[in-house]
């Protein structure tokens, strides 16, 4: 390893586990919170604890781990970081890292108490969202840093086709530059003025609508990495190889192109938006759905070939061929078929009709624990033991690996009491996003207790899991003996033939998603503006 590069990787790494400490610290309270088992001391409340287990995990910890992972593997698949790469990379990191510092404070001090989602009317202190604009200036330093080096492998091996993971990586950051524009507009031209008291008031279907132009490709931006896991680094792991490398670009170019004119599908129920350009989006939702299934053929196809390779016999003999006692492969596999319900859901959420039954109900929150916080999370895990002892120089033992296992058992127990509960008490109507109450002790809220208990079961569960994951991180990194652990990239498989050079061409990609993202938003946004209502005050929820 690259002394200078597993520096760099390890900085964000270790970020992303305190972040994680702490997301799953406030998740704990927030949940014993909101069903009334304690109260927390110092007047914080429920929305303060939701807001910094959302920020913490979902943006935090994501965003580090994700730069983390990415920068690691470029320098296994490119070489070792030139100079300019590494000082941009530690520009974005120290960028992002004091955005971080800023965010939390403002949000300890209960003056961000905005949600995850902080879009208007809910008004936070100007000073976070500067926070955030640090934040996202830095993640742009960082997904420079990535591109150049992606650049620089190119001009040493002209003609030559980039290596499968660097594409994904390039790919991942593309989506990333083209909509944090969202963000940045909302946060530049809205909220900043608006939170400063330089305007009075602010265009609030605006600002959703922004806001989701970022947040949905954000829960992308997430779900890439887990992906070029699976692809690239799964094989390797249970001794196959990539399935298919021209199948792999092209499910990553059609995430990249659909990933980001679908944010209506979280606007179904918003007032404002006509429904024929909703219609537009649910139908490109549908479409970005298509990677995902490319996706699943290609994760079986590798595993049943594997399997058959080492004598596999029968329809499903290859599953007793996987390696499931290597916490490295259980924690990603986990995820996998985890996903496959996740994404059901989501297919749910997208139809038109259907998101009227579930928008903002407790099934959402069960939706975006299994996708994120399942199928996502227990990927980065599963790399994380071992990446860390990859860059520390330090051997995966045997007893780490057993922590492993059991701490992916426990996370999928947690997750599975935790998440179905969610899903069915949001069918029984329980609101997403709401402190204690009985509604008056209404019939219909009690029911939902039952399902709220387990939700506390499953939330203790998790965050038992969490302090093994980081048992297990601080173990490898400082005390484990000494010794080579291995970046696992695999082969593509040379009997799906060559992949065509075109893929690597970006200008093409660019241009398909400017027009698509023209075709899906600019008339809706042009109205938004046009016809837009009074703006609003703000709203704070402390
Ligand atoms: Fe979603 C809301 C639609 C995927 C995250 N989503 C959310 C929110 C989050 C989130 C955070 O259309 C809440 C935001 C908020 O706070 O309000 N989502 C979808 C659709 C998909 C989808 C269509 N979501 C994700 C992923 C996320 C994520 C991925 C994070 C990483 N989602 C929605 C909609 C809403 C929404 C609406 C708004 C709801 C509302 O009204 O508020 C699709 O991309 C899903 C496609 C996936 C599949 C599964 C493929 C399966 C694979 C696994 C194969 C398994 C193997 C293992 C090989 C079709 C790839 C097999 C081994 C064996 C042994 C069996």
């Amino acid at each position: 390893v690259h002394q200078a590069s597993a520096k760099l990787s390890l900085a964000h790494l270790w970020v992303a586990f305190i972040a994680l400490l702490l997301g799953a610290i406030a998740g704990l309270l927030q949940t014993l919170v909101r069903n009334g088992v304690i109260e927390v001391p110092f007047g914080i409340g429920y929305y303060q604890l939701l807001t910094a287990h959302g920020v913490l995990l979902a943006l935090i910890f994501t965003t580090f781990f994700i730069f983390g992972f990415v920068i690691a593997g470029l320098g296994k698949t490119t070489g070792s970081l030139t100079l300019a790469v590494r000082r941009l990379g530690w520009s974005g990191f120290w960028t992002m890292t004091a955005g971080t510092a800023l965010g939390v404070v403002m949000i300890l001090q209960n003056e961000a108490t905005v949600l995850y989602t902080f879009y208007a009317p809910l008004q936070a202190s100007p000073w976070y969202y500067i926070a955030l604009t640090l934040i996202v200036v830095g993640s742009w330093f960082s997904g420079a840093a990535v591109c150049l080096q992606y650049a620089h492998w190119k001009k040493v091996h002209k003609g030559k086709l980039s290596p499968l993971f660097s594409f994904m990586a390039v790919v991942t950051m593309l989506m990333w530059f083209v909509a944090t524009l969202g963000v940045a507009a909302t946060v530049l031209f809205q909220f900043i003025p608006w939170s400063f008291g330089w305007v009075e008031s602010i265009n609030i279907l605006l600002s959703r609508t922004l806001f989701w132009y970022f947040g949905h490709p954000l829960v992308y931006f997430w779900l890439l990495p887990a992906y070029m896991c699976w692809y690239v680094i799964i094989p390797k792991i249970i001794g196959g190889k990539v399935f298919s490398d021209a199948l792999a670009r092209i499910a990553f170019i059609l995430l990249f192109l659909f990933a980001i004119p679908v944010g209506f599908h979280h606007q179904l129920l918003e007032s404002g938006i006509s429904p024929f350009w909703k219609y537009l989006q649910v139908v490109l939702t549908f479409m970005v759905v298509i990677p995902s299934l490319m996706t699943a053929f290609s994760m079986f196809a590798t595993f049943e070939l594997t399997g058959r390779e080492k004598g596999a016999k029968g329809m499903f003999g290859w599953l007793k061929k996987l390696p499931w006692g290597d916490a490295r492969f259980f924690a990603p596999m986990m995820g996998m078929i985890v996903f496959i319900p996740a994404g059901a859901g989501g297919l749910i959420n997208a139809s038109f009709q259907l998101n009227q039954v579930i928008h903002n109900t407790m099934w959402v929150v069960g939706h975006f624990h299994l996708t994120v916080g399942t199928s996502v999370a227990l990927t980065f895990f599963g790399a994380a033991y071992w990446l860390v002892p990859y860059l520390t120089g330090r051997k995966r033992t045997k007893i780490l690996n057993r922590l492993g296992i059991i701490q992916t058992i426990l996370w999928t127990i947690g997750m599975f009491f935790m998440s179905s509960a969610m899903h069915v008490s949001g069918l029984l109507g329980a609101p997403r996003r709401t402190d204690l109450t009985t509604y008056g002790d209404h019939p219909v809220a009690l029911s939902w207790i039952p399902y709220k208990t387990a939700m506390a079961i499953g939330g203790s569960l998790l965050f038992f899991a969490i302090l093994i994951f980081i048992f297990i991180m601080i173990r490898s990194a400082f005390f484990s003996p000494r010794g080579n652990e291995e970046f696992p990239i695999a082969e593509p498989n040379p009997a799906s033939g060559s992949t065509p050079k075109f893929l690597d061409n970006w200008n093409l990609w660019i241009a398909i998603s400017i027009i698509l993202i023209v075709l899906a938003y600019i008339v809706p946004v042009i109205e938004m503006i046009q016809y837009a209502p009074p703006g609003s005050p703000g709203f704070k929820l402390w």
